[in-house]
């Protein structure tokens, strides 16, 4: 018993907004794929997180179709395990309907019994499949929103029952964090712990933590590859500091793993730098960004440009920083991607808001818009349906509307479109879009 294997985790294809991030992220789903075909690999493991919504537009469905349908065509089988963003509660994921269409074999399959006594506790055993050609056993378990799949790992009980054959290789693939592997603070109600896996495989395929990691259980690596490209801000950070992104290719002898090799995918340049604004007027913040992206030593070029920009200014609103003049500045230079992260940036001015007082959160609403629409004096007649009370009310149920959730199974356009309809209702202006009056 001899052969390889390729263990992916984490593509999140169909993630990012920017077109030019998706196509990175596409194509190195894309190379991982060529790469798995190039090598020869026995059958390929992706332990979650394939999409990054369950219910993705078609035009990534089709694209990951499209690589999928390769692997079948060149003969290796696929085998997967939903993660956290794929799986679906209330709908059909993309994943069930690839699986049917036998682009690739869900191995996270369990069965749940009860116990007959009045305690009716809960046992949860695994249901694994073999690989035909290598005789390769493959057991899983799938993620679930918010780390719920920790139900399953209490109800396994760091077991894998009498269903592994020791005498020969074995996988157990899961997309859970690993308290001991992880570092990003991700809450301990969120994640398993090593003893929580089930004892006796070969090797252990994770997915989740966006960052490679490698534990051991007994003999047994449990290895978490990290994401092909990473889908945030923070993930493009680590990048920059010379995380390396990319898939794992396993080979395997008896029931021993015998070699571990990770392959790194090419990631364009990632340039990262971030301002602190403690204590500096916005006149003073800008200046020195500015100055930062004047430097003519600067990279630039073919380069993914990250900027933050966080603490408390001392005077002034981060809406006096010109950051629309950064971007088109880097642009002009040659800079593949800006992105401008400005979330941890406060004023003075809205730290006092959070002392505003105290009361339920619609009541300091409430308060901050009545005391704001005060110094709203329009002299336009017509807009004297925002000024006073009225106006106030009108601006609480706009909050409203626009805090509303995106629905499982509601696309983002579907989305965005319910968001403007109501929200333009409240403010009774007639939108129109490209496609016509809504
Ligand atoms: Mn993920």
């Amino acid at each position: 018993m001899k052969g390889s294997f390729a263990h992916i985790s984490d593509c999140h294809i169909g993630a990012w907004r920017d077109p030019k991030l998706r196509g990175l992220n596409d194509s190195a789903f894309e190379k991982a794929i060529d790469l798995c075909i190039e090598n020869q690999v026995d059958f390929v493991i992706i332990s979650g997180d394939i999409f990054d919504i369950g219910i993705p537009e078609m035009s990534s469905v089709r694209y990951a179709v499209r690589k999928l349908k390769q692997l079948v065509n060149s003969g290796i089988p696929v085998y997967v395990v939903y993660g956290s963003h794929d799986y679906s509660p209330t709908t059909v994921s993309v994943v069930d309907v690839l699986t049917e269409a036998g682009l690739f074999a869900n191995v996270g399959q369990f069965e749940e019994t009860s116990t007959e006594d009045q305690n009716h506790q809960k046992n949860l055993s695994l249901k694994p499949l073999i690989d035909e050609k290598t005789g390769v056993q493959i057991a899983g378990l799938p993620a679930r929103r918010g780390g719920l799949e920790r139900a399953y790992y209490a109800e396994l009980k760091g077991s894998a029952g009498n269903i592994i054959d020791p005498e020969k290789y074995s996988i157990f693939v899961f997309h859970a964090s690993v308290n001991e592997l992880q570092a990003f603070n991700i809450p301990i109600e969120q994640s398993v712990s090593l003893q929580d896996l089930p004892r006796g495989f070969s090797y252990y395929a994770g997915g989740h933590l966006h960052k490679r990691s490698i534990g051991k259980i007994g003999e047994a690596s449990v290895v978490y590859p990290g994401p092909l490209f990473g889908t945030s801000y923070s993930d493009l950070e680590l990048t920059s500091r010379a995380e390396k992104r990319g898939f794992a290719i396993v080979e395997f002898e008896d029931n021993k793993t015998a070699r571990l090799n990770f392959v790194d995918l090419p990631s364009p340049r990632i340039l990262s730098k971030t301002f602190n604004a403690d204590g500096k007027s916005s006149a003073q913040i800008d200046n020195q960004i500015k100055e930062f992206i004047s430097k003519d030593t600067l990279q630039v070029k073919d380069s993914i440009v990250l900027l933050k920009v966080r603490g408390t200014l001392s005077s002034g609103k981060p809406s006096d920083i010109d950051w629309y003049a950064y971007r088109t500045s880097l642009l002009e230079r040659g800079a593949l991607v800006v992105s401008l992260n400005r979330m941890g940036l406060s004023t003075k001015e809205s730290k006092r808001l959070e002392l505003i007082g105290k009361g339920t959160k619609e009541e300091i609403e409430s308060k901050i818009l009545t005391e704001h629409i005060a110094a709203f004096k329009s002299s336009l007649s017509e807009l004297s349906f925002l000024s006073a009370s009225n106006g106030v009310i009108r601006a609480s149920r706009l909050l409203t509307a626009l805090k509303t959730e995106k629905k499982e199974e509601e696309t983002k356009s579907s989305f965005e479109k319910r968001v403007v309809k109501e929200a333009s209702g409240i403010l009774e202006f007639p939108v129109e879009e490209p496609g016509g009056k809504i």
